[in-house]
């Protein structure tokens, strides 16, 4: 039997319950940060603001953000709150230049985790009687240690798969009977494709995909619920916040609910950190309550979406994120204009395409940026053949210059050309980098 809610009585709290929960949490938290990190110490210090300024969360706004940059200023252990020997783990995120930013957990922190995760993997209708296939990579990455620990807290059956090896994938899948698959949208549409191309559906035993990591589109969410037979829910979270289960989607599919017994969200105007009332677009910021050894206040993530606080219809009392817009810092700056890879991927699924593309910018001799958007024939579209290549091109040309503004090139491929993902797709190659401007 679907069973509602992990931990009924903190998912289904009254909001003045909840909001005195987090104030005295808020409190506390204020404290154990301001005594235990230098840096935020000195940051409040310079504000002008002692933890006795801050009564509960009427007073969040007081307190300083925390940006990406100073928690690479703070690499490695700067922002640590507890002895290292009070730590059990560390996690990274999956940036490939600089330093990556290095999460560190307590037991404790890693059971608030785990728990958040339970919650998501219960909220997709999963209960003790369910077998998890989990195909997040394993590792640094928080997506397969996460969603394994929740899936351990509610006691299913795991299968801690990692990411890559599709064919074996699907193998276990099939053998293992597993009923919930947790993986990148990317991943699970890699491996949709493959059973989709193999007639190996009606082996499948799943009912739900618990999917994120990476922004997803919903006619992605619907065709990859059509070739896997799911229900697909969205789960969303970053490292430096603990990892996949800071909000997930419940079965009303309205927006993720954010997990705010741990973490209080808000949304401030990116440029001017003037927090915005709900509804409206801006940045995401977090503060843990919770979390003791990489407690982070009012965190600036810089994914853009909007909040709501009222009832979901599924009964839960926790804010909702809208599904994310794009990242302050994912736009590109194209011929002077600004753009975001969302903004091209829905040019393309308008036009009937899938979202196998690919965008390269890079910057020509004199110095001329150009853009090339490689998107692949859908396999329908290669059969009839009822289209040139050349008029689909010019089409999309078109479509996208009223899109964006600017002029850019377009390549029709055939199938299966562009690179197939195992975790979070590489949607833009953006070649300028090489020339270090
Ligand atoms: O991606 C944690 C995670 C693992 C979430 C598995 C969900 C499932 P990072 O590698 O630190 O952590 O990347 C965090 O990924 O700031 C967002 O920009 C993006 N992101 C995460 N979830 C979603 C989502 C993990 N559901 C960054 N939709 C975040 C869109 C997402 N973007």
């Amino acid at each position: 039997m679907r069973e509602m809610y992990f931990q009924p009585e903190i998912e289904t709290m009254p909001r003045e319950e909840l909001e005195k929960l987090q104030s005295e949490r808020l409190v506390k938290q204020v404290r154990h940060v301001y005594d235990n990190v230098k840096m935020y110490h000195d940051r409040m210090d310079e504000q002008g603001v002692k933890p006795e300024d801050i009564h509960g969360i009427e007073d969040l706004h007081l307190l300083p953000f925390i940006t990406k940059d100073d928690l690479k200023e703070q690499y490695p252990t700067g922002m640590v709150a507890v002895p290292l020997r009070d730590c059990v783990r560390i996690q990274s995120t999956s940036g490939t230049t600089g330093r990556r930013v290095v999460a560190y957990y307590t037991m404790e922190d890693v059971l608030i985790w785990d728990e958040c995760c339970a919650r998501a993997i219960v909220a997709a209708g999963g209960t003790k009687d369910d077998i998890v296939h989990v195909c997040y990579g394993y590792g640094l990455f928080t997506g397969g240690p996460g969603l394994n620990g929740g899936s351990h807290m509610l006691g299913s059956l795991t299968i801690p798969m990692s990411s890559g090896n599709t064919e074996r994938q699907i193998q276990f899948l099939i053998d293992m009977q597993a009923t919930i698959i947790c993986c990148t949208p990317s991943y699970a549409y890699t491996i949709a494709e493959q059973i989709t191309a193999k007639g190996l559906k009606d082996k499948l035993h799943l009912k739900a995909g618990i999917f994120g990591a990476e922004p997803w589109t919903e006619e992605m969410r619907h065709d990859i619920e059509r070739m896997l037979g799911v229900t697909a829910y969205d789960i969303y979270g970053l490292t430096e916040i603990s990892g996949p289960g800071v909000s997930w989607e419940c079965e009303a599919h309205a927006g993720l609910h954010i997990q705010e017994d741990h973490f209080i969200p808000e949304i401030i105007d990116p440029a001017t950190g003037e927090v915005l009332p709900d509804g409206q677009i801006g940045e995401l910021v977090f503060t843990c309550i919770t979390k003791k050894a990489f407690p982070l206040l009012r965190y600036r993530t810089r994914d853009l979406c909007t909040l709501t606080h009222e009832k979901c219809a599924c009964g839960r009392t926790h804010a909702r994120m809208g599904r994310l817009l794009g990242r302050t810092d994912d736009m590109m700056i194209v011929k002077g204009v600004n753009v975001f890879p969302s903004q091209i991927e829905q040019v393309l699924l308008n036009n009937g395409y899938l979202a196998n593309y690919q965008i390269v910018v890079d910057r020509s001799e004199h110095n001329r940026d150009f853009m090339e958007v490689q998107v692949e024939l859908t396999p329908d579209m290669a059969a009839s053949n009822d289209v040139p290549v050349e008029e689909r091109e010019k089409k999309l040309v078109a479509a996208l210059r009223s899109m964006l503004g600017i002029g850019v090139d377009v390549k029709v491929v055939p199938p299966m050309t562009i690179p197939r993902s195992e975790g979070k797709a590489q949607r833009v190659i953006d070649k300028r980098k090489l020339y270090g401007v």
